[in-house]
């Protein structure tokens, strides 16, 4: 019997403006988290840099503000792999506004490093083509597909 494949996922995660002084400290989480940090860059993004990354929200009233946010200060961009990366570091970070996370997900990372409903301090992908998409737009030259592991040897 074939042993079931896990497989090793890619996403990104940043460390936003507000949290950066805790840039260290939040890849010490994630590495003890279990992911590997393939890539690591800090940047300063300009408006423009922050309005394209956030395309998808552009129109909303908080466009304009999450955009003077995210290009405020440097960010730390980070590329971390596990097995099922994408949801799990989602989970790890937890609901997009502080105040909700702190009522409703008092331990997870947003709670305890976020500022305010815009200021959250950290951002994960949402789903496997937002992740290949984001990698790309950090390191343009990544290669971001899913690798099984576990796979029983056939003789
Ligand atoms: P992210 O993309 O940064 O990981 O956050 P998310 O998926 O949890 O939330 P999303 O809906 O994609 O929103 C992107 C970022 O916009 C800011 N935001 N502000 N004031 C508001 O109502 C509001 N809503 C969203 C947050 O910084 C959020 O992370
Ligand atoms: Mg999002």
């Amino acid at each position: 019997m074939e042993a079931p494949h896990i497989y090793v996922e890619q996403t990104l995660a940043i460390v936003k403006p507000d949290c950066i002084h805790k840039a260290e400290e939040i890849e010490d989480i994630i590495l003890r988290s279990g992911f590997a940090v393939l890539k690591k860059r800090r940047v300063h993004l300009t408006p423009e840099q922050a309005s394209d990354f956030y395309a998808e929200h552009y129109g909303k009233l908080f466009f304009p503000s999450l955009v003077a946010y995210m290009s405020s200060g440097p960010v730390v961009a980070l590329v971390i792999s596990r097995d099922r990366a994408i949801s799990y570091w989602r989970e790890l970070i937890g609901p997009t506004n502080t105040y909700k996370a702190r009522q409703t997900h008092p331990d997870c990372l947003r709670s305890l490093y976020g500022t305010d409903d815009q200021r959250n301090a950290l951002h994960g992908s949402d789903g496997f083509s937002s992740s290949q998409r984001e990698i790309r737009f950090f390191f343009p030259d990544s290669i971001v597909e899913p690798i099984a592991v576990g796979q029983a040897a056939k003789d």
